[in-house]
C-alpha cells in the first residue's frame, strides 16, 4: 500500500480556460508531437474526454500500459490518479509500464476490463523529439469503434475541468499491489498472460525441434516494446541462442531509430536476410508490437501475402486446426487472401484501414483471420494485429512445411497465382498540397468510369465506403479507388497516423495468374500502375518529390 492509501487522497479539479480543439482520434488513436502531449492540461484533457465517454468507468477495471517510449511513466501516473478520481475500482498495469497493443488486449478480455489505455504511437519516432499518443479500447480487447472516439472528441471540444487525486507515484519497478485510496492498483508481469496464450495457440514442441535444426532466426525488436515477449518466447520457451532477439531492450527514443519494421527502417535486419547467409528466417515488430515483417533467406513476405498464406496454411496449428469461420482485410490490402478464401468456400471480408473494422466481424465470429497490407496480421485470439503471433504462426507453418520462406511463396504463388503489390508513401507533405492532390483526385473519378487507364480500361472509380455487416453502421471517405478491367487497381489514401503534415499512400496491386510470370520485381511488374497514377494525379509535379519517402 502506498501512503496515499492511508492517509486518503485529495481530490482536486483543474479548470481549463479552453478547451483543446485538436484531441480527434486518427485511424488508431490520439498521435501528436511529445512536445504537443507535454503542453498544459494537454494529456489530462483527453483522458477526461475518455474517463467521462468509455462505459463503466465506476466500479470499473482498466488495463494501461504502454510501449516505453518517452512519456509513458509520466501518462501512467496521470491516468492512475485521474481513473482514481473517477472511481475506478481496479487499475491493472505492468512492470515498468511496458505493455505490448495485442498483450493489452488479451488482458482486457482476461480480465473482463472496461477497456484499456494503451500509451504509444506505434511505428512513429519516440523521444521528446518524436511522437506520443494515447489508444482507447473498449471491453472487447479492441480500438474503440468510431461511434466512441467521436464521442470523445466531442467531450474533449466541450471539457471545462478535469479531476485528478494527489498521491504519491506508484513504483512500476516490480510486480506488487498497491491503491490510491479505494482504487486497488496491480502491477503485474506485461510479459507472463500474452505468452501462455501463444502456448495454447501454437505448438511449442514443434517450432523448438525446428530452431534446433540447421534453422537460424533472427528477431529485430528495433528498441521498441517485443523485446521482453520475444525474448521469453523465442531465446526462452523455443531455445533460440541468446542474441537471436536484437535491440531487445526498450528504451524512451528506440535508440534514435524509427520503429517501423519494413525495408527501409529495420534495414540492418533485411540486409542480414536478404543479402547475408546466416539467417533462414528473420522478423521484426513495431513500437507498440502489432505489426510483423517475416523475411526468409533473400526472400520479402509482403504483408498482403502473408495474410494469404496464413490462411492457407491455418490448419497446421493447434488453435485453427478445425478451419477458419472467415477471413477480412483492409481495402486497400491485396486480393490475394481473397483468392485463397474462394478456394476454402468461406466468406472474405473487405473493410476500411484501421483494426477496429474488424471487431464487430471478429466478435459475430464470422471471421478467424483478418489483415492490412500496413504489417499487420491477426486472429480471433485477441481484438488487435499482433506481431509475435504472425512470427510464431509462420514458424508453425515452417516446421510443418520443412521448406525455405521462399519455397513457402513460390509454392502459393504457383497455386493461386502472384498480386503483385507495393505501397508507395509520401511522407511530410504540406497540407494544402496534399489535400489539394486528393480533392482534384476524388473529383475526376466519375469521368474515369469507361477511360483508358495504363493500358487497360477503368472498371470502377470511387471513393470507398463501408457497410458494416453486423451492426450496419456506414464510414464514408475511406480511400479513392481506381479499378482496372483485368483486376489491377490504385488506392489513394492519406494517412490518420501522421503528424508532420499529411502523408499520401499510393497502394498498386496487379494480379498474375498461376501460369504466367510468377518471380518479377514488383516494382517492374508494377511499373505501368505508377506511372499512371503519377500522370494523373500529378504527384511529383505537386509534392515537389522525385520519389516516395517509403517503397514497401
Ligand atoms: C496506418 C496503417 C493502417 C493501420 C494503422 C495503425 O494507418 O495504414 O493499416 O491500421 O496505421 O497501425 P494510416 O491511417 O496512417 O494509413 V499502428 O501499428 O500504427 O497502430
Ligand atoms: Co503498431
Amino acid at each position: 500500500m502506498t501512503s496515499s492509501a492511508q492517509t486518503g487522497p485529495t481530490q482536486r479539479q483543474v479548470h481549463l480556460n479552453t478547451p483543446f480543439n485538436d484531441q480527434k482520434p486518427g485511424t488508431s488513436g490520439l498521435r501528436k508531437s511529445s512536445k504537443q502531449f507535454e503542453q498544459t492540461n494537454y494529456l489530462e484533457s483527453f483522458i477526461e474526454a475518455i474517463f467521462q465517454t468509455l462505459p463503466g468507468v465506476e466500479g470499473g477495471t482498466l488495463i494501461l500500459g504502454g510501449d516505453g517510449r518517452y512519456g509513458n511513466h509520466r501518462a501512467i501516473d496521470v491516468i492512475l490518479r485521474m481513473g482514481a478520481a473517477h472511481r475506478l475500482s481496479r487499475v491493472i498495469t505492468t512492470t515498468n509500464g511496458i505493455l505490448s497493443t495485442p498483450a493489452a488486449s488479451h488482458l482486457i478480455r482476461a480480465n473482463k476490463a472496461i477497456g484499456g489505455i494503451i500509451l504509444s504511437a506505434s511505428h512513429n519516432q519516440g523521444g521528446p523529439d518524436g511522437d506520443f499518443g494515447v489508444k482507447v479500447n473498449g471491453a472487447n480487447g479492441g480500438p474503440a469503434a468510431e461511434s466512441l472516439t467521436n464521442a470523445i472528441y466531442a467531450c474533449s471540444q466541450a471539457l471545462e475541468r478535469y479531476s485528478l487525486v494527489d498521491a504519491d507515484v506508484i513504483p512500476l519497478e516490480a510486480p506488487g499491489h498497491h491503491a490510491i485510496g479505494a482504487m486497488a492498483v496491480d502491477v503485474i508481469d506485461g510479459v507472463e498472460d500474452y505468452v501462455e496464450l501463444m502456448q495454447k495457440l501454437f505448438d511449442f514442441g514443434r517450432i523448438k525441434d525446428l530452431i534446433k535444426t540447421d534453422f537460424p532466426v533472427v528477431f529485430d525488436a528495433m528498441h521498441a516494446v517485443t523485446g521482453p515477449y520475444a525474448q521469453r518466447l523465442l531465446e526462452g520457451l523455443l531455445g533460440a541462442p541468446t542474441g537471436t532477439v536484437r535491440n531487445g531492450v526498450p528504451l524512451e527514443d528506440f535508440g534514435g531509430g524509427h520503429p517501423d519494421p519494413n525495408l527501409t527502417y529495420a534495414a540492418e535486419l533485411a540486409d542480414l536476410l536478404l543479402n547475408g547467409k546466416s539467417y533462414s528466417f528473420g522478423a521484426a515488430c513495431d513500437g507498440d508490437g502489432d505489426r510483423n515483417m517475416i523475411l526468409g533467406r533473400g526472400c520479402f513476405v509482403n504483408p498482403s501475402d502473408s495474410l494469404a498464406i496464413l490462411a492457407a496454411n491455418a490448419n497446421v496449428a493447434p488453435a485453427y486446426a478445425d478451419g477458419l469461420a472467415g477471413v477480412a482485410r483492409s481495402m486497400p490490402t491485396s486480393a490475394a487472401v481473397d483468392v485463397v478464401a474462394k478456394e476454402l468456400n468461406i466468406d472474405c471480408f473487405e473493410t476500411p484501414t484501421g483494426w477496429k473494422f474488424f471487431g464487430n466481424l471478429l466478435d459475430a465470429g464470422r471471421i478467424t483471420l483478418c489483415g492490412e497490407e500496413s504489417f499487420g496480421t491477426g486472429s480471433n485470439h485477441v481484438r488487435e494485429k499482433d506481431g509475435l503471433w504472425a512470427v510464431l504462426f509462420w514458424l508453425q507453418i515452417l516446421t510443418a512445411r520443412r521448406c525455405s520462406v521462399a519455397d513457402v511463396m513460390t509454392q502459393h504463388w504457383s497455386r493461386f497465382g502472384r498480386h503483385y503489390y507495393s505501397r508507395h508513401d509520401y511522407e511530410a507533405i504540406a497540407n494544402e498540397k496534399a489535400h489539394g492532390l486528393y480533392n482534384r483526385l476524388e473529383s475526376m473519378l466519375p469521368r474515369l468510369i469507361g477511360q483508358p487507364f495504363a493500358g487497360r480500361q477503368v472498371s470502377q472509380a470511387d471513393n470507398f465506403r463501408y457497410s458494416d455487416p453486423v451492426d450496419g453502421s456506414e464510414t464514408q471517405s475511406q480511400g479513392l479507388r481506381i479499378l482496372l478491367e483485368d483486376g489491377s487497381r490504385v488506392v489513394v489514401r492519406l494517412s490518420g497516423t501522421g503528424t508532420k503534415g499529411a502523408t499520401l499512400r499510393v497502394y498498386l496491386e496487379r494480379y498474375e495468374p498461376s501460369h504466367g510470370n510468377l518471380n518479377q520485381d514488383p516494382q517492374h511488374a508494377l511499373a505501368d500502375l505508377i506511372n499512371g497514377i503519377d500522370a494523373l494525379a500529378e504527384i511529383q509535379k505537386r509534392t515537389g518529390m522525385q520519389r516516395p519517402t517509403v517503397i514497401t
